[in-house]
């Protein structure tokens, strides 16, 4: 198996090697894949002008490394087991093989119907095989992908098709969720109202919903499939070109496209996959993320299916029809590296052992956690419960931005101590750095997380704008990708993260702008102003705090709380949602009219013990009005 690092020393040694002469280490992983011409230079970079070139001018398609290059030798082997909502309802197996006629037959539909290498593909689909097949296929016309979260409201949907001018939109009638339906197919038409670009909308049949199909844009999946050609051959790629577009909120404004490439891409998901989760030949992996996230992207699709493991897709939601349901996945398919998030974990912690003790989950070996700090009682209960005390916990950070996992553990090869994602990948050189943007050397520092060295599935531009790219990644402190989050190095040098120092929210693992939030909130006809903040909660993490001045015109309060959110789930979606929402005559602001959102923070927190001085702002007074009428 390609380039595994198998103790503890070899990863240090891996590590060593990957910063005295980086280039003759990717080199060395990247040969093991198949190109169809290697590249002229391994990497080039210029972290002021944020561009950066991994693998320069080698060509190759990612789909035959994940289908063509494993055939002969595993083409019999699961390659994604998919596991419907209704536990009564048969899951799917698709072997490599099958997989590949699946992802062939598609490409064809996709040049059928007009898509040409670089454009852009929409795909807004629930946790059905379709939506692997779906990204592959596009990878494999040289379609670039842009999968929206199925959750996303029509209005979310829309800002992204028209951000990135796609052209074809792939969805599904419905989407099972636990004991809910959910009409999809009707929010892309609601979308589509304000979409000009769109020519074809290709829709899979899974609820038998009702839908209205417009003629000469709306096609059927299956019907299309039926007449598609059987074989495809692969388009030749660059490197660099375009692979897909994730959208990601930030601190300002509406959320970025992320832009990643081809080769650099694959590179890395395959290496971190495969060192990070110690995946051997025959286990059985499932990640429980949407494909509509990046851990969808790079470890459930991209990672898994690069390294020839079984991925399990599973369509529902943790709690149906029980909340045993994660645990009987597991011994239904002999689950061995199980990866979720933490707020996943909290919530099933929270309906107490019952659910748990009917299985063995005597198969599993490694448990995974992204997307938000694990606390430390979280830790705990995934390690003695679910990993019975002998599964290692990869605690992985990383982020959209990043393509892949950067601070982590390798499986059962790094000490683990709870709460801490422990030591980077080889390759990853993280700092940390003070405010002024001082490097802090050696253990026992904390501040702000950069790296100063570029990876191979780093972000390498923001859709359409590149500036921003250049603003918001690599502008803070010069030379280096500033991440956002705040970290420890402990006396150890191992690395725990502290969450977002930027306005950016982590509720139950999804990112989400402060600023998004506002925005949304500020649509509703009688709101002036808002101010969201995050709070601790038990389950989310975060939850979303909102300070609201309006004008009530005759409305109950409670009334127009709920007016409040249903404008949110309008223009975002329900993860977006305030949790709780405080009416108020004024927000605190400076002199120079800022809201002073450390003051909001502490209120929402419950901590307004210290709360700083006040007395500089221009409105003191709506302070102890927004202390006494806190939720
Ligand atoms: C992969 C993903 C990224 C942000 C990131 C950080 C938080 C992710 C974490 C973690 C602590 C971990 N985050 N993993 N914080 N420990 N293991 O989640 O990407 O959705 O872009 O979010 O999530 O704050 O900056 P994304």
């Amino acid at each position: 198996m390609l380039t595994k690092i198998e103790n503890l020393s070899e990863y240090f040694l891996a590590y060593e090697k990957s910063i005295a002469n980086p280039e003759t280490f990717w080199e060395r992983v990247a040969n093991q894949f198949f190109w169809r011409k290697k590249w002229d230079r391994v990497v080039d970079y210029d972290f002021e002008k944020a561009e950066v070139k991994w693998f320069e001018n080698a060509k190759l398609n990612i789909t035959e490394n994940m289908l063509e290059r494993h055939l002969y030798t595993i083409g019999d082997k699961p390659a994604i087991i998919w596991e419907p909502n209704d536990p009564k309802e048969a899951g799917i197996t698709l072997t490599y093989q099958q997989l590949f006629e699946k992802v062939c037959e598609f490409s064809n539909v996709l040049l059928n119907n007009g898509v040409k290498k670089g454009d852009r593909v929409i795909i807004y689909m629930p946790m059905i095989p379709e939506a692997a097949i779906a990204m592959m296929a596009c990878a494999r016309v040289g379609a670039v992908h842009s999968v929206v979260f199925a959750g996303f409201s029509s209005s979310a949907l829309a800002d992204r098709i028209i951000n990135c001018e796609a052209k074809v939109v792939l969805t599904s009638d419905g989407n099972f969720r636990g004991a809910k339906s959910i009409p999809v197919k009707a929010v892309v038409d609601e979308a589509l109202e304000k979409c000009t670009t769109i020519e074809k909308v290709i829709v899979v049949e899974r609820t038998k919903t009702e839908v209205t199909m417009q003629a000469g844009r709306d096609l059927w999946w299956h019907e299309e499939t039926a007449k598609a050609e059987k074989t495809h051959k692969a388009e030749v790629m660059d490197s660099e070109d375009m692979l897909f577009i994730l959208y990601t909120s930030g601190s300002t404004g509406q959320p970025k496209g992320v832009v990643h490439t081809t080769g650099g891409y694959m590179v890395y998901t395959q290496f971190s996959f495969q060192n990070v989760f110690q995946y051997n030949s025959d286990d059985v992996y499932w990640c429980t993320a949407d494909v509509g996230w990046i851990t969808g992207h790079s470890y459930i699709v991209y990672g898994p299916l690069l390294a020839g493991a079984t991925t399990v897709m599973f369509e529902g939601v943790p709690t149906y029809p029980d909340a045993g349901r994660f645990w009987e996945i597991i011994d239904k398919y002999q689950v061995n590296q199980f990866y979720t998030a933490p707020t996943a974990i909290r919530a099933l912690q929270a309906y107490g052992l019952d659910p748990v003790l009917p299985y063995k989950l005597d198969s599993l070996k490694v448990l995974g956690s992204v997307g938000e700090p694990i606390n430390e009682e979280a830790w705990h209960w995934y390690h003695d419960h679910i990993g019975k005390g002998k599964c290692p916990i990869v605690d992985t950070w990383w982020q959209t931005e990043t393509g892949g996992i950067m601070i982590s553990p390798l499986a059962g090869l790094t000490p683990t101590k709870p709460a801490y994602a422990t030591l980077p990948l080889p390759g990853i050189r993280p700092v940390i750095v003070d405010a002024e943007g001082n490097e802090l050397k050696g253990n026992g520092v904390e501040g702000n997380l950069c790296i100063n060295f570029p990876w191979p599935s780093m972000i390498r531009t923001t859709y359409g704008d590149h500036q921003r790219c250049i603003d918001t990644y690599f502008s803070t402190y010069k030379g280096m990708y500033f991440t956002g989050d705040g970290v420890r190095r402990d006396e150890d040098g191992y690395y725990r993260i502290m969450g977002r120092v930027d306005d950016v929210i982590n509720v139950s693992g999804h990112r989400m702008g402060t600023a998004e939030v506002e925005n949304a909130i500020n649509e509703h006809p009688l709101v002036v102003e808002s101010a969201v903040v995050g709070y601790p909660h038990d389950i989310k993490g975060q939850g979303i705090y909102a300070y609201v001045i309006c004008d009530a015109e005759g409305r109950t309060e409670g009334s127009l709380k709920e007016e409040i959110k249903a404008t949110v789930n309008k223009i975002i979606g329900p993860i977006a949602k305030p949790d709780k929402i405080q009416l108020v005559t004024g927000l605190p602001k400076t002199r120079s009219g800022k809201i002073m959102r450390r003051i909001l923070r502490k209120v929402a927190e419950n901590d307004t013990s210290s709360l700083g001085d006040t007395s500089t702002l221009l409105n003191p007074e709506v302070v102890e009005e927004i202390i006494k009428g806190a939720q």
